[in-house]
């Protein structure tokens, strides 16, 4: 499958993700969980889990619980990559550490997969050479002083 014929809506990639992580951190994926982790009502789950089956993400059994399929595996794999670089990536421009989270989760949906490979780069740059992020944080304290004068 090519990245962007068949993209998923930003609400579907956040049950994608968080299905992806619980799997990957437990073994498996129950609505409750779901539910719970994107703080929505299971009835919600319930009917994203079945759209998300119709499309071929998953499987869904109502008693056996769901499965990622190879489609659903390979995004989920992207979207949370994509999750972790950018807190990579506002971690290394000096974001405060509190604010990285939420920052993510609002803008990860609305990048281009461009946009995500020259972060990318960008993320890269930086961690070559731990000089240039002490370089990255002069310049910034710099700016701090100015706007504080
Ligand atoms: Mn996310």
């Amino acid at each position: 499958m090519k990245w962007g014929d068949d993209m998923p809506t930003p609400t579907m990639e956040d049950y994608i993700e968080e299905i992806y992580l619980l799997i990957d951190l437990k073994g498996y994926a129950r609505v409750s969980d779901i539910a719970e982790e994107l703080d929505v009502h299971p009835s919600s789950v319930t009917k994203m889990v079945q759209k998300l089956d119709k499309d071929d993400y998953l499987i869904y059994e109502k008693y056996r619980g769901l499965v990622l399929t190879d489609k659903g595996k390979k995004i989920g794999e992207r979207l949370v990559f994509r999750h972790e670089l950018l807190e990579r990536f506002l971690e290394v421009i000096g974001v405060d550490p509190d604010k990285i989270y939420d920052d993510v989760e609002g803008i990860e949906h609305h990048l281009s997969w461009n946009s995500i490979d020259r972060i990318g780069d960008l993320v890269a740059y930086f961690k070559e050479k731990e000089q240039r992020v002490d370089d990255l944080r002069n310049v910034q304290k710099k700016n701090e002083q100015i706007k504080h004068t």
